[in-house]
């Protein structure tokens, strides 16, 4: 029985629609008996010296156990990305002796109650003599003001220093080019906003420490609390419940989580806590954060030859995750066209903001949006079509495996196809038609359509490495997966349920995926990069794979053959001999005939990382007159290999286009000449709801890859890659008649309206 590419329902959504799901904050008294309530006390302030934080009335507050300030705590919490430098302007779990953010904690209140905790923190007196604090990324780029005065520049990271980028040199580069276009272009500050905020419990055991957090890969947090306190691996045990979603934010444990077990400790309880939403706004790092310069070259009749990305990263005020990003955006700088000559240079640089994590995407949407944004420009300027510019220039479909001029190994493609997939149902020239008729009759809600091409890449290059995978067989023949990637919404328990029911020939109801426990998975690497089907879902096809061997000889014995004869219907998921299917023996009777540990095998797998692709098509209605925009329709081709089950994909398309419509049309998280942030609530911070959006048209289209058994690629991030700059150029082209050739997202109705009249001046 095929398995694998059919539609299976979510084996995890009869729970969640019905009794709910179980976060971390849910965890009842059973497993938290008397836990108190940790409350952040925050730095009001983006820049300055701590002068003083007195707690003397917060400790005498009634509930009030105790109250942890800066001063009583020298822990720093380690590197984020393995391979950059690890102690490179690293975070203080709590702040010490300077905030360089508003929202860094810089004290801690433990209390029977959430309320008694926040008015304690209240009480807490924070003593701050201001400095001048730097939020815009190129003036802290231009060391306006400098935020680690001891490393002596904004400049944390230089890619082009780490031998991951070419550098740049001069405008001799665009020497022989008819036409060079040239444009800065802001990808602003983005919330993941997952709707499950970040929360951890803790709790110590004779000496053995419960940690549960709401995380993306529960053996990053215990590597990084055996780091942080010097723990025995084996005194640590983390456990992630259900996760109401990540989008990239909860790779690395954040200072908050890693306190919790501290606090236990000392307070000699559980310790519970869970953040507020404005926390999550202020002080949950965001994602995108990078500012690009950029230019691109080529001939009057349209042969894009040069181009030059220039990358500023902005990492907030200590190096996290945000800061490698560039690590991402660089090798898709040419996106999915064969461009020749390619200069790259990207820098991370510290401001004073919360520090930068990764967002659905990770970087690559980034280098999506320039690469697409400069076709229009180019189109635009040398007077060509920008759909005929995009497909003079894509990489040919017999020309994979290729690799760009930055070095990528683009494994399988046809980027044509999907152009042509994605034209056709939206119906391309009936739509262009449409805007000419709208056009002559001078209606001022205009139609736009905007065509963006994707390829991006999944898991890798960093973090990549191996992904765990085990399957054994129980006493009563039905199966348990485990796997050390960890689902926070991407419905693993239902995939890798596919993909070791095929190989075994059991029911998707039979097998049971275990996963998020680090005593009941032994290692993991988490979910993130669009990695876990490719690497976590072949560590379980391979180690299936073993199983059924094993099993296949058992039955062997059973049934008096010789295992070169015997098979496992996949159908009927029984053993029989080749040619004789009438006697059989089942998965309960090989069980029962099996000694302790022969149906059990575990693996790890790698592999060379993937490039899904695809071509998103947005039409939208602009209103001249007020800068008002409606997205009318989305037709997406997302091409992710081999599926393995198609309705995840569509949800995971949906998921992902929606959020990169809302970072084209409304959401940037910003902050006042001070520092404050002035987006810290659902209010100001304008995430997108369903009623924004139209009902998404997708189109299909597989095209496997070979460097893994699946033949799968990541699916988890491409619809925010390929939506932002359709509905970006979609929004630009309805005004392109008025002389509208370029508006930052997000396209909020004043900036539209602006760039009109900017335009008719
Ligand atoms: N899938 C499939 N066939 C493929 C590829 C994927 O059937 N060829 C299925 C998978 O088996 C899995 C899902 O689609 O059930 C996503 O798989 P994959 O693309 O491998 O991505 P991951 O599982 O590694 O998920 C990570 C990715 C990332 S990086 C972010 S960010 C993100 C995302 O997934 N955050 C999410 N999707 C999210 N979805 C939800 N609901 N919540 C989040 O926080």
């Amino acid at each position: 029985m095929t398995i694998i590419g059919t539609r299976v329902l979510r084996k995890e959504d009869p729970l969640f629609l019905t009794v709910g799901a179980t976060y971390t904050a849910d965890l009842d008294d059973t497993r938290l008996d008397g836990a108190l309530h940790a409350t952040f006390v925050r730095s009001f302030v983006a820049n300055g010296t701590i002068i003083d934080v007195d707690a003397d009335d917060a400790r005498a507050m009634p509930g009030v156990v105790l109250v942890l300030t800066g001063a009583e705590l020298d822990l720093i919490l380690p590197g984020s990305v393995p391979m950059f430098p690890p102690d490179l302007l690293n975070r203080p779990v709590l702040a010490r002796d300077r905030v360089r953010f508003v929202g860094e904690p810089v004290a801690v209140v433990l209390s029977e109650t959430p309320q008694q905790g926040q008015d304690a923190a209240d009480m807490v007196f924070v003593d701050v003599d201001p400095l001048d604090a730097v939020t815009d990324l190129e003036e802290a780029a231009a060391d306006a003001a400098v935020v680690h005065e001891g490393h002596g520049t904004n400049t944390a990271l230089t890619f082009s220093d780490l031998g991951m980028a070419t550098g740049i040199g001069d405008d001799s580069f665009f020497a022989d080019c008819e036409v060079v276009v040239r444009q800065r272009v802001v990808h602003p500050r983005m919330s993941a906003a997952p709707l499950e905020v970040r929360s951890a419990a803790a709790s110590w055991t004779d000496e053995r420490l419960s940690m549960f957090v709401s995380s993306q890969g529960s053996h990053r947090v215990k590597d990084t609390l055996v780091q942080l306190y010097g723990l025995a691996p084996e005194d640590v045990h983390v456990i992630t419940p259900d996760v109401g979603g990540g989008f990239g934010a909860k790779v690395a444990p954040t200072p908050e989580d890693v306190l919790i077990p501290h606090l236990s400790r000392l307070a000699g309880r559980p310790v519970r806590w869970f953040e507020t939403r404005t926390e999550n706004l202020i002080a949950a790092g965001p994602g995108r954060a990078q500012v690009h310069h950029a230019a691109i070259g080529g001939t009057r009749d349209g042969d894009i030859t040069h181009y030059r990305l220039d990358v500023l990263m902005d990492a907030g005020a200590y190096t996290r995750v945000g800061a490698f990003l560039p690590f991402f955006t660089l090798p898709m700088a040419p996106g999915n066209y064969d461009i020749a000559n390619i200069e790259t240079q990207a820098r991370s640089i510290i401001t004073n903001a919360v520090p930068t994590e990764a967002f659905r995407g990770a970087g690559r949407p980034e280098a999506t949006l320039t690469i697409e944004r400069m076709f229009d420009l180019f189109a635009a300027e040398a007077g060509i079509d920008p759909i005929g510019l995009r497909r003079r220039n894509l990489i040919a479909a017999d020309a994979f495996p290729v690799t760009t001029a930055v070095g990528s190994e683009y494994d399988t493609g046809d980027y044509e196809a999907a152009l042509d997939r994605a034209l056709d149902a939206a119906g391309y020239a009936a739509l262009r038609s449409e805007q000419a008729a709208r056009r002559a009759s001078a209606d001022p809600v205009q139609i736009g359509i905007g065509v963006a091409n994707y390829v991006e890449i999944t898991a890798g290059p960093a973090p990549g490495g191996n992904e765990y995978g085990k399957v054994e067989i129980t006493p009563q023949g039905r199966a348990r997966v485990y796997s050390g990637a960890l689902s926070h919404g991407q419905g693993h328990a239902t995939t890798f349920a596919m993909i070791a029911a095929e190989k075994l020939g059991l029911d998707v109801s039979d097998i049971e995926v275990i996963q998020g426990d680090t005593d009941r998975v032994e290692r993991g690497g988490g979910t993130v990069a669009s990695r876990s089907t490719q690497l976590g879902g072949s560590a379980v096809l391979n180690a299936a794979e073993t199983v059924a061997d094993a099993a296949k000889e058992i039955a062997a014995e059973l049934l008096e053959a010789a295992v070169q004869d015997v098979v496992l219907d996949a159908d009927s998921g029984v053993f029989h001999v080749s040619g004789t299917p009438a006697v059989t023996r089942t998965w309960a009777e090989v069980a029962a005939a099996a000694t302790d540990g022969q149906l059990v095998a575990d693996t790890d797998f790698n592999a060379k990382c993937t490039y899904p692709f695809g071509t998103h098509v947005a039409v939208v209605e602009v209103d001249a007159e007020t800068g008002g925009v409606e997205l009318k329709r989305m037709v997406t081709v997302d091409d992710a290999g081999t599926l393995i089950n198609p309705v995840i994909v569509e949800g995971q398309r949906h998921g992902g286009i929606a959020q990169g419509v809302a970072q084209a049309l409304l959401e940037e998280i910003c902050f006042d000449e001070d520092g404050n942030p002035v987006t810290s609530n659902f209010a100001d911070y304008s995430i997108i709801s369903a009623a924004e959006l139209p009902s998404f048209e997708l189109v299909p289209m597989e095209t496997p890859t070979p460097n893994n058994p699946l033949g799968a690629k990541g699916i988890g991030e491409s619809g925010a890659i390929g939506s932002t700059p359709a509905v970006q150029s979609a929004v630009i082209d309805a005004l392109s008649h008025l002389g509208v050739r370029h508006i930052d997202i997000p396209l909020t109705p004043q900036k539209v309206w602006s760039a009109i009249a900017e335009a008719s001046s």
